[in-house]
């Protein structure tokens, strides 16, 4: 009997733990969220000047998020990735290879938004000239989360994941 006790006992502390580890990383995330609101991107950011090496240039990240964007699925309030070009690109292509149904929504340095869900399969791409400025980078879903590779390239010859 007292052997049985004290499986219970390692068990309930066990499970004391666990719920402790669980509380924490809770706030281990909370705490990851930078005071610094001008850096408000989740994930990689980039800087590219034509002709950047190492090309291509990847990030990683996870889709979705709360806010419904419309037409390109739900997405963050805030963007996953900033991309800053300090000059224009004749080319630049960017797509995200992710193992389900994902979208891609690039908000321009004007403003406007271009959407990319199903370009390569179910996964999108947004190519061609891009002009100089700052971009905002959403890895959308359409409810179903998945970790994302993203990938940036001037190479207009070859697709980044093959
Ligand atoms: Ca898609």
């Amino acid at each position: 009997m007292r052997n049985l006790i004290e499986i219970w006992m390692v068990a309930l502390y066990a499970g004391l733990a666990s719920l402790g580890a669980i509380a924490f990383s809770e706030d281990a995330a909370r705490a990851s969220i930078p005071p610094d609101l001008g850096r408000y991107a989740q994930y990689e950011d980039f800087e590219l000047s034509p002709g950047f090496k190492p090309d291509p240039r990847l990030g990683t990240g996870t889709s979705g998020g709360t806010e419904e964007s419309g037409d390109c699925g739900e997405i963050d309030s805030t963007p996953d990735h900033l991309l800053t070009l300090t000059r224009d690109f004749d080319f630049l292509r960017i797509s995200v290879e992710a193992p389900g149904d994902i979208t891609l929504l690039v908000e321009k340095p004007n403003g406007e938004r271009v959407c990319s869900d199903d370009t390569n399969g179910v996964l999108p791409e947004v190519s061609g000239s891009y002009p100089a400025g700052r971009y905002k980078i959403w890895v959308g879903d359409w409810g179903n989360s998945y970790e994302y590779r993203i990938c940036l390239s001037q190479d207009s010859s070859k697709q980044c994941f093959d």
